[in-house]
């Protein structure tokens, strides 16, 4: 028998007999049967928030919220093993990764939080009336009410808890559905909350899907106060169409097609690693991932026979293996639209420099979804490959003769999410980074992460910012009271 994923609505756990299978993409096998969440559901769940707004919780002072959420970091602390094995049974990714990233950014979110709302403060101006009497204009922070999460498969814990860690450190309470493909971390997570006496309906946990399903259920219930949702910019577009009606709060973090751009006078040997990272951390699905590379001519052979050979050395490996560097993709959906582009790659005249195939292992990955990770050359900025989201482990590799002309291709695409500069010329690296049109750029490094910082995108990469500051603001609403002494 599969393990059931229940719903968690209320701070009870709730069944239904329509359930869907979640795979391993490692070799297809069942990893459990999950519990698709009705409207019914998401209407029972949305009420079960609305009270817990109306009870303690809507009006629990600072330090005790902060206490909650380090206590929900405790108990996932306790479970760390648990957490790792059920985000390498949902994407296959190595169990390296769930160790060192996945989980622990989980753990972090929760602890950052806790901590930034304790030292958080808020505006205060002494303002004159015409008598010249004093008067006093303070703001004060109060919850949004109801926030619905909503987030992707591609890094499961960390992003689930990215934004349910902040909606709830504001005070507010949330209904929260992780991804289809990857429900397993965020059934551990309604469990933690449940173990340690969370009030119910704080933190409720749906499964299901999209559009006709869950997910769209959530964005159109009259008693959700806003909507953060992290996903694909189609996604973004379908849900501010719902969300419209209502005049909803949103916070969008959405796709990418980040370029890295490697100057002649970078540390070659650090660039070139820096790129094999960026391209292909995660089987190339992550929103910050490069899959656009510019590389400065006079080094352009160099580079590319480099990186060759790096991801050529790259293990495509069971998670379990300490040596594995790339697990599959999440879905043989996805598999099939990464192959997809490997044929439009070639059909628009790429050279495949490696990979562009599915692999063959003769063994049980053979029933999974994986690809090889694969550079191309050659193909016109103008191709389709080099202008939509691939979204798994794949880079074009393009010469550049001038900055002026790095800048202008850098920024020649719809979206704005992340670029990554490699230069040792301190002044060139910030003269190109103030010019690019992203919401994050990094320079001799990729996804390093100070969850102070605003994380997001511009134009199709996202509305809002998420981060520090950031989510104080976006995660609450201020009132601003006026009193004359
Ligand atoms: P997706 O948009 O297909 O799904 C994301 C979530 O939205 C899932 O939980 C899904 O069930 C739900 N959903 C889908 N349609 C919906 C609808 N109509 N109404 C309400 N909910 C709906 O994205 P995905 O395939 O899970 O994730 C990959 C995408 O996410 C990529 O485009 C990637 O770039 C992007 N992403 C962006 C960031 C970022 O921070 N900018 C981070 C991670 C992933
Ligand atoms: O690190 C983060 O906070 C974050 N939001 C990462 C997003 C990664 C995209 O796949």
């Amino acid at each position: 028998m599969p393990k059931i994923i229940s719903n968690y609505i209320g701070g009870r756990f709730v069944d239904s007999n329509k359930r869907f299978r979640n795979v391993n993409p490692v070799d297809g096998g069942t990893v459990a049967e999950v519990c698709e969440a009705s409207a019914a559901d998401v209407d029972a769940a949305v009420q079960a928030a609305r009270a817990a707004m109306a009870g303690p919780w809507g009006r629990m002072p600072v330090a005790e919220r902060a206490q909650w959420l380090h206590r929900i970091a405790d108990g996932i602390e306790a479970r760390f093993e648990n957490f790792v094995a059920a985000e390498v049974a949902d994407t296959g990714r190595p169990v390296r990764q769930a160790r060192t990233l996945d989980v622990p950014r989980g753990i972090a979110n929760f602890r950052f939080f806790a901590d930034l709302i304790k030292t958080a403060h808020t505006e205060c101006f002494e303002t004159a009336t015409a008598s010249g009497e004093r008067a006093f204009n303070y703001t004060v922070r109060k919850p949004l009410g109801v926030i619905a999460a909503i987030s992707p498969w591609n890094l499961p814990i960390l992003l689930f808890s990215w934004k349910v860690a902040p909606a709830l450190a504001l005070g507010n309470a949330v209904v929260a559905k992780p991804s289809e493909e990857t429900p397993s971390s965020a059934a551990l997570l309604a469990e933690v909350a449940h173990e340690i006496g969370l009030p119910p309906g704080v933190f409720n946990v749906l499964h299901g899907f999209g559009s006709g399903s869950t997910g769209e259920f959530m964005t159109r219930h009259p008693g959700i106060d806003a909507v953060t949702f992290t996903g694909e910019s189609r996604t973004g577009a379908a849900i501010m169409k719902t969300v419209a009606d209502g005049v909803k709060d949103i916070s969008f973090e959405l796709g990418g097609k980040n370029a890295a751009i490697v100057f002649a006078d970078a540390d070659f040997d650090k660039a070139v690693d820096g790129v094999v990272r960026s391209s292909f951390t995660n089987s190339g699905q992550v929103c910050l991932c490069s899959e656009r590379v510019l590389v400065h001519r006079s080094i352009f052979d160099r580079f590319v026979a480099a990186m060759k050979a790096k991801t050529e050395a790259l293990q495509l490996g069971f998670p379990m293996d300490e040596r594995t560097d790339i697990g599959p993709q999440i879905s043989k959906e996805h598999q099939a639209k990464v192959a997809a582009y490997f044929q439009l790659a070639r059909e628009e005249g790429a050279t495949v420099v490696t990979g562009g195939e599915i692999p063959r292992f003769g063994d049980a990955r053979d029933n999974g979804s994986w690809v090889r990770p694969t550079i191309w050359t050659g193909l016109p900025d103008s191709a389709r490959c080099l202008r939509e989201e691939v979204f798994g482990p794949v880079c074009h590799i393009a010469p550049f003769d001038t900055d002026e002309e790095a800048v202008a291709r850098a920024n020649d695409s719809d979206y704005g999410l992340a670029t990554a500069i490699w230069t040792q010329d301190i002044t060139r690296a910030h003269n190109i980074a103030q010019r690019m049109r992203s919401g994050l750029v990094w320079i001799n490094t990729w996804y390093l992460r100070d969850l102070r910082t605003p994380f997001g995108g511009v134009r199709m990469s996202g509305i809002g910012r998420e981060g520090g500051r950031h989510s104080l603001d976006f995660y609450s609403e201020t009132t601003n009271i006026c009193v004359k002494l």
